[in-house]
């Protein structure tokens, strides 16, 4: 007898007349040629938003993971429990250091585009996110990102030859073309190797502010990834880890609701916020309209004096959009609705804080068009420069036999043979 009960289904649960089982698939909400609609987003009022104390317990603040923080309200003004009250000359650096980023992200495109190097990407609207909060911390904590925070080197004032180097892949590039260009590590600002391996930089970060800690330092660490690899498992042991031993380090989540070509309702944003992800773990979780600065400042602030008091990690979840490509690799006409980027409600933050500084009577119009003339030739003039070390091949890049090298102390035999091979292998290809 192979079904007793007869019904199709399980003893005492009868199955028959039930509906069958089946799976929600997320749809995006609007593909090419469709029309696309943010009206769905509940975007509260700029002074909405309650200031926990920096040392709430997490289950006492739940309701700042599925709010907004905001500052900049639609005039421009600051407004708020969360208005960081920042001087004139913060404000002006942040804007400048935004728009430096920007025109960084032009120029070195168009090198992609130019064939002096093979990849690039951009981290247009999303500047404020990784600048508001590099101003935030100090110069010596430590940053674990992800490829799309250029923003933290040029708020450390790294100098932009090295990161074109690394972009070309140049012989003055430190890190001897043994990385995809973009990916940058630079130690002395604090700044970690990025990985194109998805999310390893959040374990990463964990580990290093528990080391912090059990050493007694006062550095914390910072780290961020995209909404869309929250779905790797590394988030996921990295918040159990933070939230089990109070580790001393802010995660970022920049939802700029894009991951490559898929939306974020594929890593479960139909479902709840990235910030709620902290509620389960027992983590302050905080979310952040990211296209406004001062929120992402004030936010980041807040998770820092946390952190720095042995009161807790912070999850933050920065709630933006990608306005261009995932990278040169990525035509996003392709899959999503060419209207989006102009109707998303949370605008520009270079607009908005522009706007912000005008309204102060620190910033105008004709300031802000030299400022921007004067960047793009602050960035093609370190270009220039950068090109004299070399660009995509010119031949101008580190000796290839120096791949096998910087692994051991003292290169093993093994590997000698196989360096001596490559060598032999192109003298007789004439190469
Ligand atoms: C472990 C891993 N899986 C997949 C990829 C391929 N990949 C590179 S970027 C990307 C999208 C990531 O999206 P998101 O986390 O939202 O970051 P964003 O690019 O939007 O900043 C994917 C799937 C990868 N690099 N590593
Ligand atoms: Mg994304």
């Amino acid at each position: 007898m192979s079904d007793p009960t007869g019904s199709g289904g399980i003893e005492g649960q009868p199955g028959r007349n039930l509906p069958p089982l089946r799976l929600h698939v997320p749809e995006p909400p609007a593909r090419p040629g469709e029309s696309a609609d943010f009206t769905h987003f509940d975007i509260p009022a700029a002074d909405a938003a309650p200031r926990p104390d920096e040392a709430a317990q997490p289950d006492a603040m739940r309701d700042m993971a599925y709010g907004l923080i905001r500052v900049l309200d639609e005039d421009g003004a600051a407004v708020g429990a969360w208005n960081p009250k920042l001087p004139p000359e913060t404000l002006l650096r942040m804007l400048r250091t935004m728009a430096l980023t920007r025109a960084f992200d032009a120029r070195m495109f168009r090198a992609q585009r130019q064939g002096k190097t093979s990849f690039y990407m951009k981290s247009t609207g999303e500047e404020a996110v990784s600048i508001g909060a590099a101003l935030a911390l100090s110069r010596d904590d430590m940053c674990f990102p992800s490829y799309r925070q250029q923003g933290i080197l040029l708020a450390r004032d790294w100098p932009l030859v090295d990161m074109m180097n690394q972009i070309y892949s140049n012989k003055g590039d430190r890190l001897k073309g043994r990385q995809l260009p973009i990916m940058y590590s630079a130690r002395d600002a604090g700044f970690f190797s990025i990985s194109g391996n998805l999310t390893t930089q959040y374990p990463q970060a964990v580990g290093w502010a528990m080391a912090s800690a059990a050493r007694g330092d006062t550095r914390i660490a910072a780290t961020w990834c995209g909404e869309g690899s929250t779905a790797e498992g590394d988030f996921h042991s990295a918040c159990t880890f933070a939230s089990v031993y109070r580790a001393p380090v802010i995660m970022n989540v920049v939802n700029n609701q894009w991951a490559i070509s898929s939306f974020s309702g594929f890593a479960g944003a139909e479902s709840t916020t990235f910030a709620a992800r902290a509620v389960g773990y027992g983590i302050a979780g905080l979310r952040v309209d990211g296209n406004d600065i001062l929120a992402v400042y004030a936010a980041t602030r807040w998770a820092a004096d946390r952190a720095r008091s042995n009161a807790g990690p912070t999850l933050i979840e920065h709630f933006t959009y990608r306005v261009e490509g995932h990278s040169t690799s990525d035509d996003p006409t392709a899959y999503r609705s060419a209207e989006e980027s102009s109707l998303w409600p949370l605008g520009d933050p270079i607009a908005r804080l522009k706007a912000h500084c005008i309204g102060l009577g620190i910033w105008d119009e004709d300031r802000h068009a030299a400022m921007d003339k004067e960047l793009a030739e602050l960035v093609r003039d370190a270009a220039r420069e950068a090109e004299k070390n070399g660009i995509l091949g010119h031949g101008l890049h580190h000796p290839m036999e120096s791949m096998f090298e910087d692994v051991f102390e003292e290169m093993p035999r093994h590997l000698k043979e196989q360096q001596q091979q490559m060598l032999d292998e192109w003298k007789a290809a004439g190469l």
